[in-house]
Protein backbone atom coordinates (compact mmCIF):
# COMPACT_ATOMS: atom_id res chain seq x y z
CA UNK A 1 0.00 0.00 0.00
CA UNK A 2 2.86 2.80 1.29
CA UNK A 3 4.48 1.14 -2.46
CA UNK A 4 1.36 2.17 -4.25
CA UNK A 5 0.66 5.68 -2.78
CA UNK A 6 4.62 6.57 -3.09
CA UNK A 7 4.52 5.31 -7.01
CA UNK A 8 0.89 7.62 -7.34
CA UNK A 9 2.41 10.49 -5.73
CA UNK A 10 5.42 10.25 -7.75
CA UNK A 11 3.32 10.31 -10.70
CA UNK A 12 1.17 13.13 -9.42
CA UNK A 13 4.34 15.56 -9.45
CA UNK A 14 5.82 14.17 -12.69
CA UNK A 15 2.18 15.53 -14.23
CA UNK A 16 2.31 18.72 -12.37
CA UNK A 17 5.97 19.20 -13.16
CA UNK A 18 4.71 18.77 -17.02
CA UNK A 19 1.72 20.60 -16.87
CA UNK A 20 3.72 23.97 -15.04
CA UNK A 21 6.24 23.29 -17.95
CA UNK A 22 4.28 22.82 -20.93
CA UNK A 23 5.59 24.28 -24.46
CA UNK A 24 4.50 27.72 -23.92
CA UNK A 25 4.47 30.17 -26.77
CA UNK A 26 7.50 32.64 -25.99
CA UNK A 27 8.30 35.59 -27.77
CA UNK A 28 8.92 35.88 -31.45
CA UNK A 29 12.92 35.44 -31.17
CA UNK A 30 14.60 38.09 -33.42
CA UNK A 31 15.93 36.34 -36.72
CA UNK A 32 18.43 38.19 -38.89
CA UNK A 33 19.40 36.00 -42.31
CA UNK A 34 22.78 37.36 -43.31
CA UNK A 35 23.58 36.54 -46.67
CA UNK A 36 23.78 37.75 -50.42
CA UNK A 37 21.62 37.96 -53.16
CA UNK A 38 20.27 34.55 -52.89
CA UNK A 39 19.13 35.16 -49.15
CA UNK A 40 18.35 39.33 -50.35
CA UNK A 41 15.24 37.32 -52.77
CA UNK A 42 12.73 37.33 -50.09
CA UNK A 43 10.82 34.40 -51.29
CA UNK A 44 12.08 31.60 -49.40
CA UNK A 45 11.50 34.29 -46.29
CA UNK A 46 7.78 34.78 -46.54
CA UNK A 47 7.11 30.95 -47.10
CA UNK A 48 9.04 30.67 -43.59
CA UNK A 49 7.58 33.55 -42.01
CA UNK A 50 3.98 31.62 -43.02
CA UNK A 51 4.42 28.66 -42.25
CA UNK A 52 6.36 29.49 -39.03
CA UNK A 53 5.09 32.86 -37.75
CA UNK A 54 7.94 34.48 -37.27
CA UNK A 55 9.43 37.83 -38.68
CA UNK A 56 12.55 37.43 -40.39
CA UNK A 57 15.18 41.17 -40.89
CA UNK A 58 16.44 39.85 -44.20
CA UNK A 59 20.44 41.39 -44.49
CA UNK A 60 21.73 39.71 -47.92
CA UNK A 61 23.40 41.89 -49.89
CA UNK A 62 24.19 40.94 -53.74
CA UNK A 63 27.71 40.01 -54.56
CA UNK A 64 28.74 40.07 -51.29
CA UNK A 65 30.95 36.83 -49.79
CA UNK A 66 31.90 36.25 -46.40
CA UNK A 67 35.25 38.35 -47.07
CA UNK A 68 33.33 41.36 -48.28
CA UNK A 69 30.13 40.94 -45.84
CA UNK A 70 32.33 40.57 -42.51
CA UNK A 71 32.85 44.66 -42.14
CA UNK A 72 28.89 44.86 -41.62
CA UNK A 73 28.22 41.23 -39.85
CA UNK A 74 28.90 43.12 -36.45
CA UNK A 75 26.41 45.68 -36.88
CA UNK A 76 23.40 43.90 -38.29
CA UNK A 77 24.05 40.38 -36.65
CA UNK A 78 25.96 41.12 -33.49
CA UNK A 79 24.98 44.84 -32.20
CA UNK A 80 21.16 43.96 -33.48
CA UNK A 81 20.57 42.14 -30.94
CA UNK A 82 19.34 39.46 -32.99
CA UNK A 83 18.32 35.93 -31.28
CA UNK A 84 19.24 33.79 -34.10
CA UNK A 85 21.06 33.81 -37.46
CA UNK A 86 20.85 32.01 -40.03
CA UNK A 87 24.27 32.85 -42.55
CA UNK A 88 24.16 32.00 -46.07
CA UNK A 89 27.38 32.66 -47.88
CA UNK A 90 30.02 30.77 -50.38
CA UNK A 91 28.23 31.45 -53.63
CA UNK A 92 30.35 34.47 -54.16
CA UNK A 93 33.26 32.91 -52.22
CA UNK A 94 33.47 30.16 -54.77
CA UNK A 95 33.71 32.51 -57.78
CA UNK A 96 37.22 31.64 -58.55
CA UNK A 97 37.05 34.31 -61.96
CA UNK A 98 36.09 37.14 -59.68
CA UNK A 99 37.64 39.31 -57.14
CA UNK A 100 35.34 38.78 -54.71
CA UNK A 101 37.25 34.99 -54.70
CA UNK A 102 37.99 33.23 -51.00
CA UNK A 103 40.27 30.62 -50.71
CA UNK A 104 38.67 27.96 -49.16
CA UNK A 105 40.64 27.92 -46.13
CA UNK A 106 40.10 31.66 -45.77
CA UNK A 107 36.66 30.73 -46.28
CA UNK A 108 36.48 28.33 -43.33
CA UNK A 109 37.91 30.65 -41.10
CA UNK A 110 35.73 33.37 -42.22
CA UNK A 111 32.42 31.19 -41.50
CA UNK A 112 34.60 30.38 -37.70
CA UNK A 113 35.05 34.14 -36.97
CA UNK A 114 31.07 34.43 -37.39
CA UNK A 115 30.07 31.59 -35.73
CA UNK A 116 32.34 32.53 -32.47
CA UNK A 117 31.29 36.43 -32.47
CA UNK A 118 27.90 34.60 -32.28
CA UNK A 119 28.33 32.35 -29.39
CA UNK A 120 29.75 35.27 -27.60
CA UNK A 121 26.84 36.93 -27.93
CA UNK A 122 24.65 34.23 -27.41
CA UNK A 123 23.10 34.57 -30.73
CA UNK A 124 21.92 31.16 -31.66
CA UNK A 125 23.21 29.96 -35.67
CA UNK A 126 21.71 28.15 -38.54
CA UNK A 127 24.79 27.73 -41.29
CA UNK A 128 22.88 27.70 -44.62
CA UNK A 129 25.15 25.46 -46.28
CA UNK A 130 25.49 27.27 -50.00
CA UNK A 131 23.28 25.86 -52.61
CA UNK A 132 24.42 24.39 -56.11
CA UNK A 133 25.09 26.07 -58.91
CA UNK A 134 24.17 25.23 -62.71
CA UNK A 135 27.30 25.39 -64.70
CA UNK A 136 25.94 26.10 -68.09
CA UNK A 137 23.95 29.20 -67.49
CA UNK A 138 26.45 30.87 -65.17
CA UNK A 139 29.28 30.39 -67.20
CA UNK A 140 27.56 32.62 -69.88
CA UNK A 141 28.64 35.55 -67.12
CA UNK A 142 32.32 33.52 -65.99
CA UNK A 143 35.50 32.46 -67.46
CA UNK A 144 34.91 28.79 -67.62
CA UNK A 145 39.48 28.51 -67.63
CA UNK A 146 39.92 28.89 -63.62
CA UNK A 147 36.93 26.68 -63.10
CA UNK A 148 38.34 23.39 -65.17
CA UNK A 149 40.58 21.80 -62.71
CA UNK A 150 37.45 21.61 -60.17
CA UNK A 151 35.31 20.36 -63.06
CA UNK A 152 33.51 23.08 -63.24
CA UNK A 153 31.73 26.12 -61.14
CA UNK A 154 29.55 23.42 -59.10
CA UNK A 155 32.53 21.08 -58.45
CA UNK A 156 34.41 24.07 -57.28
CA UNK A 157 30.95 25.27 -55.16
CA UNK A 158 30.51 21.27 -53.86
CA UNK A 159 33.99 21.94 -51.91
CA UNK A 160 32.73 25.30 -50.97
CA UNK A 161 29.42 23.55 -49.63
CA UNK A 162 31.84 20.99 -48.03
CA UNK A 163 33.77 23.17 -45.90
CA UNK A 164 30.74 24.87 -44.74
CA UNK A 165 29.04 21.11 -43.11
CA UNK A 166 32.82 20.81 -41.85
CA UNK A 167 32.41 24.39 -39.69
CA UNK A 168 29.35 23.89 -38.47
CA UNK A 169 30.18 20.62 -36.46
CA UNK A 170 33.44 21.43 -35.72
CA UNK A 171 31.58 24.38 -34.42
CA UNK A 172 28.79 22.49 -32.79
CA UNK A 173 25.76 24.72 -34.82
CA UNK A 174 22.62 23.47 -36.69
CA UNK A 175 23.27 23.77 -40.36
CA UNK A 176 20.94 23.78 -43.55
CA UNK A 177 22.23 21.27 -46.08
CA UNK A 178 20.32 23.31 -48.34
CA UNK A 179 22.82 21.91 -50.91
CA UNK A 180 22.35 18.70 -50.62
CA UNK A 181 18.54 19.20 -50.29
CA UNK A 182 18.45 20.09 -53.84
CA UNK A 183 20.64 17.47 -55.13
CA UNK A 184 18.50 14.94 -53.72
CA UNK A 185 15.72 15.65 -55.99
CA UNK A 186 15.53 14.24 -59.95
CA UNK A 187 16.54 16.90 -61.49
CA UNK A 188 17.93 20.16 -59.60
CA UNK A 189 18.55 22.42 -62.55
CA UNK A 190 15.43 23.47 -63.04
CA UNK A 191 16.04 24.94 -59.91
CA UNK A 192 18.22 27.55 -60.62
CA UNK A 193 17.19 29.27 -64.13
CA UNK A 194 20.55 31.80 -64.17
CA UNK A 195 22.84 29.06 -62.89
CA UNK A 196 22.41 30.04 -59.39
CA UNK A 197 19.33 32.06 -57.75
CA UNK A 198 16.32 29.64 -57.13
CA UNK A 199 12.93 29.97 -58.93
CA UNK A 200 9.73 29.94 -56.71
CA UNK A 201 9.94 26.16 -56.53
CA UNK A 202 13.69 26.26 -55.65
CA UNK A 203 12.59 28.86 -52.69
CA UNK A 204 10.40 26.47 -51.27
CA UNK A 205 12.74 23.62 -51.26
CA UNK A 206 15.01 26.30 -49.90
CA UNK A 207 12.12 26.97 -46.70
CA UNK A 208 11.44 23.70 -46.43
CA UNK A 209 15.07 22.41 -45.70
CA UNK A 210 15.52 25.67 -42.97
CA UNK A 211 12.27 24.90 -41.32
CA UNK A 212 13.62 21.07 -40.87
CA UNK A 213 16.19 21.93 -38.77
CA UNK A 214 14.83 25.35 -36.64
CA UNK A 215 13.92 23.34 -34.12
CA UNK A 216 17.20 22.10 -33.45
CA UNK A 217 18.27 25.34 -32.32
CA UNK A 218 16.16 24.18 -28.70
CA UNK A 219 17.56 20.92 -28.93
CA UNK A 220 16.77 18.68 -25.96
CA UNK A 221 14.33 21.44 -24.52
CA UNK A 222 11.02 19.61 -25.40
CA UNK A 223 8.86 21.51 -23.37
CA UNK A 224 9.97 24.68 -24.26
CA UNK A 225 10.73 26.35 -20.91
CA UNK A 226 14.45 27.47 -21.77
CA UNK A 227 16.46 24.52 -19.92
CA UNK A 228 17.48 21.06 -20.63
CA UNK A 229 16.68 18.98 -17.42
CA UNK A 230 14.47 16.31 -15.95
CA UNK A 231 11.29 17.79 -17.21
CA UNK A 232 12.56 17.22 -20.90
CA UNK A 233 13.90 13.61 -19.75
CA UNK A 234 10.86 12.52 -18.39
CA UNK A 235 9.20 13.74 -21.47
CA UNK A 236 11.61 12.20 -24.11
CA UNK A 237 11.91 8.80 -22.21
CA UNK A 238 7.73 8.88 -22.03
CA UNK A 239 7.63 9.76 -25.40
CA UNK A 240 10.03 6.68 -25.95
CA UNK A 241 7.74 4.56 -24.00
CA UNK A 242 4.42 5.57 -25.89
CA UNK A 243 2.98 7.25 -22.57
CA UNK A 244 2.62 10.25 -24.60
CA UNK A 245 3.22 11.79 -27.99
CA UNK A 246 5.04 14.59 -29.08
CA UNK A 247 3.83 17.32 -31.75
CA UNK A 248 6.75 17.78 -34.49
CA UNK A 249 8.28 20.39 -33.49
CA UNK A 250 8.65 18.85 -29.90
CA UNK A 251 9.81 15.41 -31.98
CA UNK A 252 12.56 17.45 -33.62
CA UNK A 253 13.71 18.92 -30.37
CA UNK A 254 14.24 14.99 -28.59
CA UNK A 255 16.08 13.97 -31.24
CA UNK A 256 19.02 15.02 -29.68
CA UNK A 257 21.78 12.89 -31.75
CA UNK A 258 19.65 14.15 -34.87
CA UNK A 259 19.56 10.67 -36.41
CA UNK A 260 15.57 11.59 -36.90
CA UNK A 261 14.37 8.93 -34.50
CA UNK A 262 13.33 9.60 -30.69
CA UNK A 263 14.58 6.32 -28.70
CA UNK A 264 16.41 5.48 -25.65
CA UNK A 265 19.86 7.22 -26.74
CA UNK A 266 18.56 10.76 -26.93
CA UNK A 267 17.02 10.97 -23.50
CA UNK A 268 20.01 9.54 -22.37
CA UNK A 269 21.55 12.15 -23.65
CA UNK A 270 19.31 15.16 -21.88
CA UNK A 271 20.35 13.59 -18.86
CA UNK A 272 23.88 13.81 -19.15
CA UNK A 273 23.47 17.29 -21.05
CA UNK A 274 21.94 18.32 -17.36
CA UNK A 275 24.64 16.37 -15.22
CA UNK A 276 27.30 18.14 -18.15
CA UNK A 277 28.79 15.38 -19.45
CA UNK A 278 27.15 15.44 -23.03
CA UNK A 279 27.02 19.37 -24.72
CA UNK A 280 24.14 19.93 -26.91
CA UNK A 281 24.26 21.15 -30.71
CA UNK A 282 24.37 24.76 -30.51
CA UNK A 283 26.35 25.25 -27.33
CA1 LIG B 1 13.06 22.21 -20.84
CA1 LIG C 1 17.61 10.42 -32.09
Amino acid sequence: MKRLVCALISSLVILCGMQIFALSESEKPKVVAFGDSITAADKWQKYIEQEYGIDIINRGVGGDSTHTAMARFRQEVIYSSADIVFISLGTNDAAIDMEKHTPLEEYKENLRRFIDQCKNAGVKVILNIPTPIVDEPYLTRHDPEPFLEYGGPNGLLALYAQAAREVAVEKNVVYADINAAFLATDDYTKYFPDGIHPNDAGYKIYAECVLSVYERLWIGDINGDGNVNQYDYILARRAYFETIVLDEKQKTRADVNCDGKNDQYDYVLIKRAYFGTYTLLGN
